[in-house]
């Protein structure tokens, strides 16, 4: 249960463009997400995503994101606690920091968990309840 709880906290953190819990961030994060406009996110789509916002936390280029990094992480993630746990989850080979495979292999393990028909693309629906775990106490 716990496992589900965070990866449906890290899901929600994903597709919301911004980290409030509303239905608006949900809508727009999921549109972004949804390269080919066909009202699911493929895993190809989601790695593509994954990619391109690496590249927009890491500002200084050097293919690692570390705690340094948490102020320039600010507009996707507004709380520093929040970048603070994605860098602890994130970092697999605990060596400090995360690179771009980390966060790419992580992002998809939360993929797969809020994929709950396991059909390798994500509906709305599926996020939606990746958001409503979330919003549980
Ligand atoms: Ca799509
Ligand atoms: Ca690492
Ligand atoms: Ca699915």
């Amino acid at each position: 249960m716990r496992i589900s709880i965070l990866i449906a906290t890290a899901t929600v953190a994903l597709l919301a463009t911004q980290a409030h819990a509303q239905t608006i961030d949900l809508l727009s994060g999921f549109a972004r997400l949804d390269l080919n406009h066909d009202g699911v996110i493929t895993r190809d789509e989601f790695i593509a995503s994954r990619h391109s916002r690496f590249q927009a936390l890491d500002r200084n280029g050097d293919r690692f994101l570390t705690v340094a990094d948490i102020p320039a992480m600010a507009s996707f993630m507004p709380q520093a606690s929040e970048a603070r746990a994605m860098l602890a989850r994130c970092d697999l080979d605990h060596d400090g920091r995360v690179s771009e495979a980390e966060f790419v292999a992580c992002s998809l393990a939360m993929f797969d968990g809020a994929d709950l028909n396991h059909d390798g693309a994500l509906t709305l629906s599926e996020a939606r309840l990746a958001r409503r775990l979330f919003n549980r106490p």
